[in-house]
């Protein structure tokens, strides 16, 4: 038999409804292939921000939540904030819906699209994610009739941000296989519209986590900013900037 290569990601979803959730989307899938009653296997080639994108797109049915263990709350919803972030920051087209120029979409809309596409929130489910989220990552407008993301977004859109001084230091979590070239550039923003800064080791820690063996790197920003850098502050504490020059980064 001629095995098609690529990863396998083992999805508890039927491969019709896999498909459907894959509308529109390339992530390097080969195939889709049934593995059982309502469980399939994408077999793809997707790497980086696609394979994240990918798992996001799938986070609720990956195969270690088993349905005989029921997917506990605080997992539903931390499966549920990933797919938001994916839709509120990089790609509104996995539900066929527009983001307006400030990031905003309505919430009816919204939810309207995820039930269509497979992945029903109900009010009170986006309500519990927006509350509890830990970095606070999404907001409502006043009138509770439109959802955004605070930050990150990889879309251009418009979140008003204001500069503000910053304080004397700030810190980046990163890992040790990008130190060599962020030594040479600096920090570069890539896919995102700024640099992410976090105010204490802690959070960098944190941060740098999430890819490896975190190592911080400490910027002095209270010179960047004297020196004419603009700096910005998410709602949920992220500080902001264009770029971090290499000499602006502590030794
Ligand atoms: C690295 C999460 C090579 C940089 C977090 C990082 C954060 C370079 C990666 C937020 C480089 C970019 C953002 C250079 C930077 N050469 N590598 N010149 N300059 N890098 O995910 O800061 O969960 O776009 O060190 O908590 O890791 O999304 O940025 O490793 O707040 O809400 O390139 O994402 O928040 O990665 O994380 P990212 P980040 P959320």
């Amino acid at each position: 038999m001629n095995e098609i290569k690529g990863q396998r990601l083992h999805v508890m979803l039927g491969p019709s409804q896999v498909r459907r959730r894959l509308k529109g989307l390339g992530y390097g899938v080969r195939k889709v292939e049934s593995a059982g009653r309502g469980e399939a296997v994408i077999i793809h080639t997707a790497t980086g921000q696609h394979l994240r994108e990918l798992q996001a797109i799938f986070h609720d049915v990956l195969e270690r939540d088993k349905p005989e263990r029921s997917v506990s709350a605080p997992e539903q919803l931390i499966a549920t904030s990933k797919f938001l972030s994916l839709v509120l920051r990089h790609r509104p087209e996995v539900l066929g819906i527009e983001l307006d120029t400030e990031g905003w979409v309505a919430v009816e809309e919204m939810l309207a699209a995820c039930a269509k596409h497979g992945r029903a929130i109900s009010r009170e489910q986006l309500e519990d994610v927006v509350r509890t989220n830990d970095k606070q990552r999404f907001a409502f407008s006043a009138d509770g009739s439109r959802i955004r993301a605070k930050q990150g977004h990889s879309l251009p859109v418009d979140l008003g941000l204001v500069p503000v001084e910053p304080p004397e230091l700030l810190y980046h979590g990163t890992v040790p296989r990008f130190l060599e070239s962020i030594r040479r550039d600096g920090l570069t923003k890539g896919n995102r519209h700024h640099v992410h800064l976090s105010p204490d080791i802690q959070t960098a820690t944190k941060v740098g986590q999430r890819r490896g063996r975190p190592v911080v790197l400490v910027i002095e920003s209270g010179r960047m900013f004297r020196d004419g850098h603009k700096f910005f502050r998410s709602e949920n504490g992220v500080w902001l900037t264009d770029a971090v020059p290499p000499a602006y980064l502590r030794d």
